[in-house]
């Protein structure tokens, strides 16, 4: 999506002619490696747009630029340049701060100027109006060289944007061996065989993408963190991580390391990680100075703890609060955060017990805790109760958390949802999260409101995602999947962004103008989750995944083991009684409103009714189907859809890069021939537990 392919030609053939008047000369005052980013970024843009190379000035002297009557682009901070302040009213500085920017022509449009508070937000400025120009080329025809404005119709520029989230960041789960848990692009781009990657480029090349859409942290190691990666804190790696630091300082993007709870015995020889242990507390101290000694705009831990067999306070029988606040008193003094995960359930569950529900598990842990985390701690919460499913119900404990920083993570990477190999365009999900009314300070409660911090007024808060990229050469294993990385970034900045909005603009400047590549390709990702929904698990119950790499159909797979991951289905009937009133309680730690319609059949959504309820296959739906005719009709239309897809695409042949039509269109076959394996397995197993036959007679087996 950084090509800059789409520029106009111009009305005489010549791509320059399209030009904007100031497009050939940029000035700035300010000197930083942000601003020289910013500058390689606008001048490389700008000249792939139009074809010409502009000229850059750069002067320590105010005076030295600001000649008006030379047509330029002039970029700056309000405190360190004249011109970026002179453009705007008292008003407008006041209102511009942090990350935000204004991007403003003057009226005779020979002046673009490019205002922000800070540095970051220049940057953003700079990929934001490449983007515009790209997206809208008309927005090229400026001075007099444009019929439009001959006729008074062209409009100036005129930007202002403010990011809605403070943190907008980035998980990777590699692995210092080159792996990547969950990961379908291939290997790390960080890590090659235990050890740091030489190839910065790369690094460097990623940093561009993520701060293009806007992202400001990255958290380089799996949450998982392993004997070796615990070592990352100490000096045997620190300078490794601080070379990752200055690739992404560059643009504008704070580092993070995930850390092993244990590090105190395992890198610091301790006996104990207890968190009131004075020794403990003292370790981490001395050991997270050295860490910022080595990066001073280091951003702080992100930790999973008693989580999924990794070490935490639990085995020192002192709570989470306890916990992350001990970090965040050793990263305190340097302005850090403690970044901690509520992916806390008892995962050596017997399915014997019908007392344990493991969506329960988020809120009952970290609800107790709310106002004891220190400020500098954020909790981060998966957007649903369970893990990632393509669907579940949003979690509850964003409506319980009033005095306590949070940020929403999301899954980018497609380990549920089709694994990079399905079309899975995940934007329509997160926006339903973003949605959804917790009605935590009455109606208005939206999820996104506490996600940005403005809900319960917090310091810190915003976005977190665990990563889709790899080594892989179009970066995603799916090149179409890159649609959901540009669209995680493009949604923490502004959460009101429609799914279509954001599919729009990532296909036109990732495939250009041609209408028919447009109309093909945001339809095909626009309806892509829908379909996958409906031939794999139904009606919100989730999982029937194959154990472990979780790939494929399996619709027993998880039902008698240990993760708490059950459907319930016998000969009569499917769910699991998440109510009050004969089930596990579940629909309790929602706010009223959210309770009684989660607790009652008739009010309960039918996309969420297995998840909430057990019903006999004969329940009737809202849709007027029963369960089971539900089941077999969503999956022999999703199968004919998926074949739509495929033949969608081929559509296309001829009009898209080669290398990237054979690669979708291989996927896409596989596609459809593998939610075949879906529907399949799914109706034959749920027409012999319920002897019900399909109303219209299609084969099951
Ligand atoms: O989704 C599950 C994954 C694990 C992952 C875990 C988590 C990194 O299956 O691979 O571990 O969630 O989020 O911690």
């Amino acid at each position: 999506w950084l090509g800059y392919h789409a520029a106009l030609p111009g009305a005489n053939g010549g791509l320059h002619k399209a030009a904007p008047i100031w497009s050939k000369r940029i000035e700035v005052q300010e000197q930083h490696h942000v601003m020289d980013t910013a500058l390689t970024e606008l001048s490389q843009g700008l000249s792939k747009l139009y074809g010409v190379q502009p000229e850059i000035i750069k002067a320590q002297t105010q005076d030295a630029l600001h000649n008006e009557r030379i047509p330029a682009i002039r970029l700056g901070t309000l405190d360190g340049s004249r011109f970026a302040a002179a453009t705007l009213t008292d008003s407008e500085r006041a209102a511009v701060h942090g990350e935000g920017f204004i991007i403003r022509e003057d009226e005779a449009q020979r002046e673009l100027v490019i205002s922000s508070a800070t540095l970051q937000g220049v940057l953003y400025a700079v990929f934001h109006l490449l983007r515009e120009l790209t997206l809208k080329p008309e927005r090229a025809q400026t001075g007099a060289a444009s019929d439009d404005m001959k006729h008074g119709k062209h409009k100036r520029i005129d930007i202002t944007e403010q990011p809605v989230n403070s943190l907008r960041m980035i998980n990777q789960w590699d692995n210092v061996d080159g792996s990547i848990e969950r990961g379908y692009a291939g290997r790390s781009i960080f890590y090659e065989n235990g050890e740091f990657t030489r190839d910065i480029k790369r690094i460097r090349d990623y940093a561009r993408l993520l701060a293009s859409t806007g992202i400001n942290a990255v958290a380089i190691n799996n949450v998982n963190v392993h004997r070796k990666e615990s070592l990352f804190l100490a000096e045997r790696y620190l300078g490794e991580v601080a070379k990752f630091a200055t690739a992404f300082r560059d643009y504008g993007i704070r580092l993070f390391l995930s850390a092993n709870y244990a590090s105190p015995i395992e890198v610091g020889g301790l006996q104990s990680a207890d968190p009131l242990d004075e020794q403990v507390r003292e370790w981490w101290s001395i050991q997270t100075a050295k860490v910022y000694a080595a990066i001073p705009d280091f951003g702080g831990y992100l930790i999973k703890a008693d989580s999924e067999n990794r070490p935490g306070p639990f085995t020192y029988n002192r709570d989470h609060a306890e916990g992350a606040n001990m970090l965040a008193e050793a990263l305190r003094p340097f302005g850090g955060l403690v970044i901690w995960r509520c992916f806390v359930y008892n995962c050596k569950q017997d399915w014997r017990d019908r007392s344990t529900d493991r969506a329960r598990a988020a809120y009952d842990h970290f609800k107790p805790l709310d106002g004891r985390f220190a400020d500098n701690v954020i909790l981060q919460i998966k957007n649903g109760p369970m893990d990632f499913q393509v669907r579940e119900a949003v979690s509850p404990l964003f409506g319980g958390m009033e005095n306590t920083n949070q940020v929403i993570e999301f899954q980018i990477t497609q380990e549920y949802t089709g694994q990079q190999r399905h079309l899975a365009y995940l934007v329509p999900q997160w926006k339903e999260v973003l949605d959804f009314d917790t009605y935590a300070k009455g109606e208005g409660s939206e999820i996104k409101r506490i996600a940005d911090g403005s809900l319960y007024r917090r310091p810190y808060s915003g976005f977190a995602a665990v990563s889709n990229i790899g080594a892989d050469a179009c970066w995603t294993g799916h090149p179409l999947a890159q649609a959901n990385l540009y669209g995680y970034g493009r949604l923490g900045w502004n959460p009101e962004l429609s799914a279509e909005q954001i599919a729009d603009e990532w296909v036109r400047l990732t495939f250009g103008h041609d209408e028919q590549v447009v109309e093909r390709i945001t339809g095909m990702l626009l309806c892509s989750l829908d379909i996958y929904e409906s031939y794999t698990a139904p009606l919100g119950v989730g999982w029937m995944v194959n154990p472990d790499h979780h790939y494929g159909p399996n619709v027993d797979g998880y039902e008698y083991s240990k993760w708490g991951t059950y459907h319930f289905a016998d000969c009569h009937g499917i769910g699991v009684d998440r109510t009050v009133k004969s089930g596990t309680g579940y629909t309790s730690q929602y706010h009223a409103e959210n309770a009684a319609r989660y607790e009652s059949l008739e009010t309960c959504p039918d996309e969420l009714i297995l998840f909430f309820h057990h019903v006999p296959y004969t329940h009737v739906l809202h849709s007027g189907k029963t369960v089971i005719q539900h089941i077999y009709d969503t999956h022999f239309e999703g199968v004919e859809q998926a074949e739509a897809l495929a033949e969608t695409w081929k559509e296309l042949e001829g009009k898209v890069d080669p290398v990237i039509y054979s690669k979708v269109a291989t996927l896409q076959a596989e596609q459809a021939e593998h939610a075949k394996e879906w529907r399949d397995m799914i109706n034959t197993y749920f027409y012999r537990k319920s002897g019900i036959q399909d109303e219209h007679a299609r084969t099951i087996y």
